[in-house]
């Protein structure tokens, strides 16, 4: 059959390599397993179903070893030596030619299956295996943002995977490899509905839909979530008022969640977006976020569930009625002040960066700044401003850019990564969650690349620790090729392409040149109900020069960042290239640390970064033989339209800037395409 990207990272395509299959298959002559724990269940069956497909038959399962070896054994245990494992964690080892997998639940014991898997997909060798792995962070989730139509906010990969017209009665069989693929990689939570909610959600009719695909994603350990609408007490309970402190309005949250557990005896818990791009929220009634939040954890607190706040909020006022009012600043301003006020089930879920998912932007200055509140991290997989589905970029080195930043809250070495995990200010809660790529489009993601962020995604909410090249490779040995030299090849055009991506696109910190569509180049974009809703808001283009002075000439955002990172920033000299437009007004021919001015510098990215394409497109061939055939022509196409929109990209982009730099385009640039 053609290859159609269905399968994943979940292939398990018979072991080419004779020896090594054997070889394998002596580590692996049964599978033993007892108790009816339905993870436990999951956890045989998928080991059960990969190892058949790797090794080319049938293995069987046993309820106990006895005194066989050559087998491997799956065990839930508490005693000596998962000791040291987080209660999702396991451990594989071997011993007297028997492997065990144990963890102190059956969820750990399912992401050791899926680890084991990994070994063998990747040639691995197990005589000797021994790992140990603990999640990082506790909650690893996907949020969807998807609606009651079946449309997805911000998705290119078709329509919704959630069929809310055949729920609860049909239950699409894609539900199941969708948990099977997150299993995989230790997502254990999923928001099915946009945080733009319908508040259709909270109705009996769809939590009976919800309550469907909870049973499906049980025993593969994934809880489901849903994004709530904070004015639902009034639309959908008829209430006067929404107001978090009306007794009325508590009683019908209190009520609500109720009736949500009894359809979904173990759901997961509640997201909110609330007075953020006119969704309604406390404010609405004069009341804080916190005063929002906490009314639905008292709501929560007969049950287990979490209340997940977004601090994805800048009021429009904020750009208008004060000079130095910048959205860079407005999440820090709102939600920094209420540190302390948030009740123990609340998480607020803070995006990477201080913006909106920009192809680079630096770390939100939020981490780090509300030592009492577990914060945690909101990335985008999905590609609202990274190319839709046709451009190809590998997000890992976004996320790690990110995740090692250096916020000095605590001195050097206070990495966001440290502040997420509650390893630097000891939070109850942690969380890291990723806007899905996943859509109806056959290979679920639309780009067959784009495969490769959900799950790196994944990887690294598991182990913010691992590199973006090894999970690169084991993706690329698991999804396109097991081939070494077209590995190398892959993942080296993986690891350059967001960078190449920000060079044509908006290189040296430059943000958001569009309106609406969040892709076409319109840097000229001027007119718009909201000032902070225009492309010039964001570069500030004018006769002497270039970007957003966030220094203390400016909007002072930098003060909103410790001394040590605020020193670096602040000073064009040594503000990182990367980051230099997002914090200072640079004239046109200002030399920069490159040595090139900023225009030859711009110019230099505008123009290699779109040639860089045509590099991306070559290399892509050399790997031809080595690919299935099908994902390799679909590759192909989309870096076709990725090169002609890159040279749109760098038009439009050096054009526009022309006007205002008035300098000659240098020459080696000005040669046809
Ligand atoms: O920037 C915006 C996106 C919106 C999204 C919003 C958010 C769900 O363009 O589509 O709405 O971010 O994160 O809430």
């Amino acid at each position: 059959p053609v290859e159609d990207g269905y399968r994943l990272w979940l292939k398990y395509d018979l072991i080419g390599d004779v020896a090594k299959r054997q070889a394998y298959a002596r580590s692996a002559q049964f599978i033993a397993s007892s108790g009816t724990d339905p993870i436990l269940k999951t956890a045989t069956r998928e080991l059960q179903l990969g190892l058949q497909g790797l090794l080319g038959k049938a293995i069987p399962v046993l309820t106990s070893a006895g005194n066989r070896t050559g087998g491997i054994v799956l065990t839930v245990t508490t005693g000596t030596d998962s000791q040291s494992l987080a209660p999702e964690g396991y451990r594989i080892s071997a011993n007297n030619r028997t492997i065990t997998i144990s963890g102190k639940t059956s969820a750990g014991v399912l992401y050791g299956a899926f680890a084991l898997l990994r070994q063998l997909q990747t040639q691995q060798p197990l005589e000797a295996i021994s790992l140990t792995s603990s999640p990082k962070v506790q909650f690893r989730m996907l949020n969807h943002w998807d609606n009651v139509d079946g449309s997805v906010e911000r998705g290119y990969a078709g329509m919704s995977l959630w069929k809310w017209y055949e729920l609860p009665e049909r239950v699409d069989p894609r539900y199941r490899d969708y948990a099977r693929a997150n299993a995989s990689l230790g997502i254990n939570g999923t928001v099915v509905n946009n945080v733009n909610a319908s508040a259709r959600f909270m109705t009996a009719e769809y939590l009976q839909k919800v309550a469907a695909l909870a049973d499906v994603f049980r025993p593969y350990g994934i809880k489901v979530y849903l994004s709530v609408y904070f004015a639902a007490p009034k639309t959908l309970g008829g209430l006067k008022t929404s107001d978090p402190l009306d007794p009325q309005v508590r009683k019908w949250w209190a009520d609500k969640v109720k009736e949500i557990y009894q359809t979904i005896p173990d759901f997961g818990g509640l997201l909110v977006k609330a007075n953020s791009e006119g969704e309604p929220g406390p404010q609405d009634y004069g009341r804080t976020h916190a005063d929002g939040a906490n009314m639905l954890a008292e709501a929560m607190k007969p049950y287990d569930g979490v209340i997940i706040w977004r601090a994805f909020v800048y009021k429009a006022a904020d750009t208008s009625d004060r000079p130095t009012a910048d959205r860079f600043k407005a999440a820090h301003e709102e939600f920094t002040p209420l540190d302390g006020q948030f009740d123990k089930k609340v998480i607020v879920q803070v995006k990477n960066g201080p913006i909106d998912f920009q192809p680079r932007e630096p770390f939100s200055p939020l981490f780090g700044n509300m030592p009492k509140t577990p914060l945690g991290i909101e990335f985008q997989i999905t590609q609202e401003y990274l190319g839709f589905a046709t451009h190809m970029v590998y997000e890992a080195p976004l996320f790690k850019e990110c995740l090692e930043a250096d916020t000095y809250v605590n001195g050097k070495g206070s990495t966001v990564a440290s502040i997420v995990d509650g390893s630097l200010h000891r939070y109850s809660k942690t969380l890291m969650a990723g806007v899905a790529n996943a859509g109806s489009a056959r290979n679920w993601t639309g780009h067959p690349m784009a495969q490769a962020n959900w799950y790196a995604f994944g990887r690294l909410a598991w182990d913010h620790t691992l590199s973006s090249e090894a999970i690169a490779r084991e993706w690329i040995a698991m999804t396109l090729t097991q081939d070494r030299q077209a590995t190398s090849r892959i993942a080296n055009l993986m690891m350059k392409s967001r960078d190449i991506y920000v060079d044509y696109n908006t290189p040296i910190g430059l943000s958001r040149p569009w309106s609406g569509v969040h892709f076409a180049p319109e840097p000229w974009q001027n007119r718009s109900s909201r000032p902070d809703w225009t492309a010039v808001y964001y570069h500030r283009a004018d006769s002497l020069g270039l970007g957003f002075d966030r220094t203390a000439s400016g909007s002072n955002a930098l003060a909103q960042y410790r001394p040590d990172v605020r020193r670096q920033w602040e000073d064009p000299k040594t503000c990182p290239l990367p980051y230099l437009l997002w914090f200072h007004h640079v004239p046109w021919t200002q030399k920069l640390s490159s040595g090139k001015t900023l225009w030859t510098e711009l110019c230099t990215r505008f123009y290699t970064g779109a040639d860089s394409v045509r590099w991306m497109q070559q290399e892509w061939a050399l790997v031809k033989p080595a690919v299935d055939p099908a994902i390799h022509a679909d590759v192909s196409a989309r870096l076709a339209t990725q090169h002609k929109e890159a040279i749109w990209w760098r038009d439009a982009w050096v054009l526009y800037l022309q006007t205002f730099a008035k300098e000659p385009i240098p020459a080696p640039f000005k040669k046809p395409d």
